[in-house]
């Protein structure tokens, strides 16, 4: 398709910025904002320069290519600075939104970008109840308000709600996703180092959604892997579907967090 054929070409060239998220949009806010500095900056110098060499003063003489209201610029003869500058406009422009775009799919297909990295990922649910968030980790452990995750390491989320719309966010990791009931939502992050953040509903849902909280914990990958495998004691209720009503007792984690 149209897009996936931007996003080839973006791979080859090697344009595209690759990395966690956190990188990739670093990257687009810096180059947004030198660009757009850089014109700002052309733009209003020529304007003051301008405005200079033609301002009004005593015994000024008439400049013979003074512009008058109503003309077309021609200086360089011919209109050749507008065709110019209407060029230069257009080449900026048009490599913006294909080089955004090339970089936006690699966001939006946390599958293929991962797949094209040869990366390993960690799958987790995320389920989004009036006004909790529960993890459901690739064995069926579950956790409620609390995401553990190790670093370094992509890990894919399959966001969806129990009841109303929620939006399940993690500011610092760039990673956002709606929860919507009887739909999954896959978002990515990758957290470079250990750290603890916090995700947030940003989907207005009910009275507690200001509350609606989860910490999420980055390990060391070992420090991850040794609590994952102590982790499998409550893969109780099924996982995932089916478990609406209940909300699975609020932390069934159960001091395991060695
Ligand atoms: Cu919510």
């Amino acid at each position: 398709m149209y897009g996936e054929a931007i996003y080839a070409i973006a791979q080859v060239s090697d344009l595209v910025p690759r990395g966690s998220r956190v990188v990739i949009f670093r990257e687009i806010y810096w180059v947004f904002l030198v660009l757009g500095t850089l014109v700002g900056v052309v733009v209003v110098g020529y304007m003051l320069y301008n405005a200079y060499r033609y301002r009004e003063y005593d015994g000024r003489e008439e400049a013979a290519d003074r512009p008058r209201l109503g003309e077309l610029p021609t200086g360089g003869g011919k209109g050749r600075k507008l065709f110019l500058s209407f060029a230069i406009s257009a080449v900026i422009v048009v490599s913006l939104i294909v080089w955004t775009y090339g970089t936006l799919l690699f966001i939006e297909q946390p599958s293929t970008a991962a797949a094209s990295e040869g990366e390993e990922t960690l799958e987790i649910q995320v389920v989004g109840r009036q006004f909790i968030w529960q993890f459901v980790y690739p064995n069926g452990h579950t956790t409620t308000g609390e995401l553990r995750v190790p670093a370094d390491t992509r890990v894919t989320l399959t966001v969806t709600s129990d009841d109303v719309f929620h939006n399940f966010g993690i500011p610092e990791l760039r990673a956002k996703a709606d929860a919507i009931p009887g739909q999954t939502t896959e978002t990515w992050f990758v957290a470079e180092r250990p750290g603890e953040y916090t995700a947030h509903c940003y989907e207005l849902c009910g009275t507690g959604h200001s509350e609606m909280k989860a910490t999420v914990i980055v390990m060391e990958p070992d420090d991850y892997e040794r609590w994952y495998a102590n982790a499998s004691g409550n893969a109780t209720n099924g996982t995932g579907g089916g478990n609406a009503t209940r909300p699975n007792g609020s932390n069934a984690t159960g001091g395991s967090n060695a």
